[in-house]
């Protein structure tokens, strides 16, 4: 998969040499190529932004160093193959939120074109320009506001580049992340344990040690449940109650939790005035 990230900031970037996406990188699983915005612009100052047109606070990047950066990033290869060119990703805080889901669509693609902003934002018309001949994403990394997109390129990177194909060191190891599609989806992951087995007086769950593994999935998926019950009660309420067994019913039972007339499951309302 080849990234190009065009940025102001090319230093941010750095982490990209380190950790997992680093040996993708020295392995030629990822082809990543950033870029400084200002070598496309042509003034003294290497000018990059300007007011906004209407008012208001802050800067605004103007659009022809964005518009000659990605003409010549796009120019310079085509490594699907099929002259679609690359998913533009523009990282925004009014964007779509970023979530697995996008990891896994982006993860499939050859090439992606990040375009990380600083001040309020990119002239709009560079979206427009590129919607027209190319598949743009708007996306948020969540809903809190950061002062430019590349941590979220880094945060988006790392995401999609774990789900390459000999980039994690075990295939299985996102077959049960918390958010992944499949058997556990929509719940977190629970706790995990390793040697020695007590540490400070404390012990392992006995039921790790037992070597049964039935029980041992079921403890792990009763853990899923209890921390997601806790902190993430919204992706309970949003599970399909096909999904549940009857272990699973009686577990929510025990935390509080009844089904609905709706068919969903939620807490009920022990502490609601009638
Ligand atoms: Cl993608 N950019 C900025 N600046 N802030 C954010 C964000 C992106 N996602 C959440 N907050």
């Amino acid at each position: 998969m080849r990234l190009d990230i065009v940025t102001i900031f090319p230093e941010y970037l750095e982490p990209l040499n380190v950790s997992l996406v680093g040996k993708a990188r020295a392995r030629g699983r990822l082809d990543v190529r950033v870029h400084d915005l200002r070598q496309w612009t042509h003034d003294r100052h290497n000018t990059v932004d300007d007011t906004p047109y209407g008012g208001g606070p802050g800067m605004v990047m103007k659009p022809e160093p964005w518009g000659e950066a990605l003409d010549a990033v796009i120019a310079s290869g085509d490594p699907g193959g099929d002259g679609d060119g690359p998913v533009i990703v523009v990282p925004t805080p009014s964007g779509s939120p970023f979530t697995q889901e996008t990891a896994v669509e982006l993860a499939a693609e050859p090439w992606l074109v990040f375009t990380p902003a600083r001040y309020e934002g990119i002239d709009r018309r560079v979206v427009e320009e590129y919607g027209e001949r190319f598949r743009v994403r708007e996306l948020s990394i969540g809903d809190y506001v950061l002062a430019g997109g590349e941590a979220p390129v880094l945060v988006m990177v790392e995401a999609v580049a774990r789900l390459l194909p000999g980039v994690l060191g075990n295939a299985e190891s996102h077959r049960d992340d918390s958010f992944a599609p499949g058997a556990m989806a929509d719940l977190l992951e629970g706790p995990v344990y390793t040697k020695p087995p007590v540490w400070r007086g404390r012990d392992i769950p006995e039921v790790l040690l037992s070597g049964h593994h039935g029980r041992i999935a079921r403890w792990r998926r009763d853990q899923a449940f209890r921390r997601t019950a806790r902190y993430r009660p919204d992706l309970l309420e949003r599970c399909d109650p096909a999904a549940l067994d009857a272990e699973d019913r009686k577990l929510l039972a025990e935390l509080g939790w009844a089904e609905r007339p709706d068919g969903r499951f939620g807490p009920t309302a022990q502490d609601v005035e009638e």
